[in-house]
């Protein structure tokens, strides 16, 4: 019997040892406005009426209006220290390091981080005729044109309620494996996201909440309260220090 030719070693590709998981709090120090604290984005509008696909059907031009309204908050605001010292984590553990955001905002990508937008972004435009993706940095309106098939079909690539957050698969896949999930600023109200801390401890992680005040999951068994301008850099630093 002749023996089997040994096929080439590959090393096995690291998966992610940490997965952090972002909110509007994490943004609030920058100047943008959390969704659900006193003053919050659905405190003054109706998400019903912004942000679902039967609203965009209803009335268009308000919805558009809505988010050419963030685009150009969101432009005006700098990355803080948190969005930093995430980025910095990035640098330090590159592929071992998974960072998903919420957010619809560029702050963590201005700060140096690639983070996966499970909510979309207000910085993409996506045609309802053909399906493209655009870059995305003024305002869109009913008349904008797609570059791809010319239809004046853009809408803004955000994750409405009820419709499929987006990169679910990967997250999910890095939730299986990694040692320690962290959310931070974000009240976990919002599913599908707000499960990912009791998924990942059912498969062995530890959770850490970094949040202004605790949510009450039962999942966080570690909490860092305050700011995230202050309790984020020192996360960043203890963990990599701790991995050192
Ligand atoms: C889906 C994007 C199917 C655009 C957003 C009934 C029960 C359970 C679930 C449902 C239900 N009815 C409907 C659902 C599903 C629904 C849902 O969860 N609804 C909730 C309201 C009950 N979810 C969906 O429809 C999702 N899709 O489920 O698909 C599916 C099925 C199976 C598996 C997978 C999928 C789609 C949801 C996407 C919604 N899109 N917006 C836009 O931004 O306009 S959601 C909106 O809330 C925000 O965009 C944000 O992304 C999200 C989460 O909000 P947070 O970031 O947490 O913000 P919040 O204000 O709430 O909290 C801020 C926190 O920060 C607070 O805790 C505060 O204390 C803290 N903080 C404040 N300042 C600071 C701070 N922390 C630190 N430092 C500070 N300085
Ligand atoms: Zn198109």
């Amino acid at each position: 019997m002749p023996k089997p030719i040994p096929g080439p070693i590959s090393e096995p590709v690291p998966g992610p040892e940490i997965v952090v998981l972002t909110g509007a709090g994490i943004s609030a120090e920058s100047g943008l406005g959390t969704f659900r604290d006193l003053g919050g984005v659905w405190t003054k509008v109706r998400l019903e009426a912004v942000a679902t696909p039967q609203a965009f059907a209803a009335d268009p031009a308000r919805v558009q209006a809505f988010y050419n309204a963030r685009r150009r908050q969101a432009q005006g605001a700098q990355p803080n220290a948190a969005h930093h010292a995430l980025a910095r984590m990035g640098r330090a553990l590159g592929p071992r390091l998974l960072l998903v955001t919420q957010n619809v905002d560029d702050l963590h990508a201005r700060a140096g981080s690639q983070p996966l937008h499970m909510h979309g972004s207000l910085f993409r435009a996506v045609c309802t005729a053909c399906g493209a993706r655009h870059d995305q940095r003024v305002d869109l309106d009913a008349a904008t044109a797609c570059p791809a098939c010319g239809a004046a079909a853009l809408r803004p690539d955000v994750v409405w309620f009820g419709e499929m957050p987006q990169g679910l698969d990967a997250i999910y896949g890095a939730l299986a494996q990694c040692r320690v999930f962290a959310a931070i600023g974000t009240s976990g109200v919002v599913y599908p996201a707000a499960g990912f801390a009791q998924e990942a401890v059912a498969a062995g992680a530890r959770a850490v909440e970094i949040n202004l005040e605790a949510t009450g999951n039962p999942a966080f068994r570690e909490h860092h309260l305050g700011p995230a301008t202050e309790t984020v850099p020192l996360w960043v630093e203890r963990t990599l220090a701790a991995r050192a």
